[in-house]
């Protein structure tokens, strides 16, 4: 029975960086999810009859709202919904699933990096038939359709059964709940060397992968434990919990502090690696030897071609604005493309599309590759384990031969988070107001060469996308980038990423910070930061 009722808009559905972010009683508003899933569908064309693929991180109201998504596809059309068992599906694997059955989109239930908990966070995205997170024309159209919609289509049924695997017909529509975990493992196993990645795991290479009670936990006891012989154990805080154990599921130096300090200690393991709420993200720590997201990517690429699935070394490598330049020395190196997009996954999608990149990755702890259209944490830890496998060197003697090959892009983000949302649009606004002056002016003894808004023409389909930061460039090459983040649900965050190249006869073992100090110092006498948010130090500085 399907049926249709009356709704009123909400004026506050637009999506940010990564779909529709907002605290959970947000969402529990009677028709607030509703509303927004039908703006999505609403928004959509063709998908009658074809697939939809829906899953979750497994927090707070996971299950609620994966019933909902599943009624109202019956209700609009859809021919056959596919799920993970108990709504549970990493953000990548939703990816895989959608591309490996040919489905029409899908939804991801999630706020990545952000709190879960009845007082957490949630989010609602939609990845279209490439895998990928729609883009901005898309999500634009939804926010306007939200603005607008009037009723919303739901099927009149009971609750469907998430936890058993296997297919079910309900009213003419396909159910299948499969196991979150298998497409996903055997795809990483067409990737990499497992055997070599055994190998050395037998021979004692030591792991700690910290799943921070968050959806990766079922993955990586799976590939890790399970298929490449780590020891039990292996995957800490494996089980996935509706608040993340009352953590942050973020795996950066203040969340993951724990899986750092054993890294730090005379007792590391060889590797350690964590990820977030959805498994898109990830950490990586050598012992004693943290390695920065914009390193990583540049090393994965650089060496990429040691694993079985990308032989031939990438064909071009994107990397989003506020980045650190690191993977464009590799790229320069290799002689191939570099492509300098906006914040946000969704930029790269056209890019994997049209085949000129392989490899992707953002300073905010994501990397991936054509294999899915997003970002995946657990991919980025495979090809690391690959790559030292083959190597048969340790995270830190890689990282520092890098170095020495390419040179050191010194880089820290510095986050001001859940500031006032009036000051820090204050604070962008008058800088970008003052843009057209800073150029030949001292800070801190460091010289502007160039101020600018970052501003991106897709190279596939021309689109144009404005106001996705203010670059300050430096004499020497030094550069300040400030933004206000797009995935935050209290307040603003304001990030602050400074960068600094060494070049590889220079000074490459200093501490970071201290390598940074001058323009830390820039970035505050440029912006009075401390006055103007009320804030002396940052909260997270990653
Ligand atoms: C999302 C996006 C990323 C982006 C990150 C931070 O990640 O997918 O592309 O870099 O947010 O964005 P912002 O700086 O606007 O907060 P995730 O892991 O939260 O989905």
């Amino acid at each position: 029975m399907i049926a249709i009722h009356e709704t009123t808009p909400f004026d506050d559905q637009k999506p940010g960086t990564s779909g529709l972010r907002k605290k959970v009683p947000v969402f529990q508003k009677p028709r607030y999810v509703e509303n927004f899933i039908q703006s999505i569908f609403d928004s959509l064309a063709g998908y009658r009859g074809r697939t939809l693929v829906v899953g979750g991180d497994g927090r707070f109201y996971n299950r609620e709202v994966i019933q909902i998504v599943i009624k109202m596809a019956l209700a609009n059309g859809f021919g056959r919904v596919i799920v993970g068992q108990g709504g549970i599906l990493s953000t990548p694997a939703v990816s895989h699933l959608i591309r490996k059955n040919e489905a029409f989109g899908g939804i991801v239930l999630s706020a990545s990096h952000n709190p879960g908990g009845a007082d957490g966070d949630f989010g609602i995205k939609y990845n279209a038939g490439n895998g990928g997170p729609a883009n901005e024309k898309f999500t634009n159209a939804i926010f306007e359709r939200s603005k607008a919609i009037d009723r919303y289509a739901i099927a009149e049924i009971g609750d469907v059964d998430l936890d058993e695997i296997g297919s079910s017909e309900i009213e003419g529509m396909t159910l299948e709940v499969v196991d979150p975990v298998a497409d996903y493992a055997a795809l990483m196993e067409t990737l990499f060397d497992f055997d070599a990645i055994r190998a050395h795991v037998r021979g004692g290479f030591t792991i700690a992968f910290d799943a921070m009670h968050a959806v990766t936990g079922p993955y990586a006891v799976e590939i890790l434990e399970n298929r490449l012989g780590a020891a039990k154990g292996t995957a800490r805080n494996a089980v996935p919990l509706p608040d993340f154990g009352g953590h942050h599921p973020d795996p950066n130096l203040v969340y993951a502090k724990e899986l750092y300090d054993l890294m730090m200690s005379p007792d590391a393991p060889d590797f350690g690696a964590a990820s977030d709420g959805d498994g898109d993200r990830n950490l990586i720590i050598g012992k004693d030897m943290y390695v920065a997201p914009s390193d990583s990517l540049a090393a994965l690429a650089a060496n990429m071609h040691l694993a079985p699935g990308y032989k031939d070394g990438p064909v071009g490598i994107a990397r989003s604005m506020p980045t650190s330049a690191a993977a464009d020395e590799v790229a320069k190196a290799l002689g191939i493309d570099i492509y300098e997009t906006p914040t946000g996954w969704k930029f790269f999608g056209s890019l994997l599309d049209a085949g000129k990149v392989t490899i992707c990755g953002e300073e905010s702890a994501g990397t991936g590759s054509d294999h899915v259209r997003e970002k995946d944490g657990l991919w980025a830890v495979l090809l690391w384990l690959n790559i030292l496998a083959v190597r048969k060197e340790s995270v830190a003697e890689i990282m520092r031969d890098h170095w020495a090959r390419y040179g050191r892009n010194y880089y820290s983000r510095h986050d001001y988070e859940a500031i006032d949302a009036a000051a820090a649009n204050k604070l962008m606004d008058d800088l970008r107001g003052r843009l057209d002056t800073l150029s030949g002016q001292m800070f801190a003894g460091l010289a502007v060469a160039q101020a600018d808004d970052f501003s991106y023409t897709d190279p596939v389909d021309n689109s144009v996308t404005e106001h996705q930061g203010i670059r300050i460039l430096f004499e020497g090459g030094s550069r300040i980038v400030m933004r206000l983040s797009g995935t935050g649900t209290e307040g603003a965050t304001l990030r602050v990423y400074i960068e600094r190249y060494e070049p590889k006869d220079g000074h490459l073992d200093l501490d970071t910070q201290a390598a940074l100090s001058d323009l830390i110092e820039a970035a505050e006498a440029i912006a009075s930061i401390a006055k103007r948010t009320g804030r002396n130090a940052p909260s997270v500085i990653a």
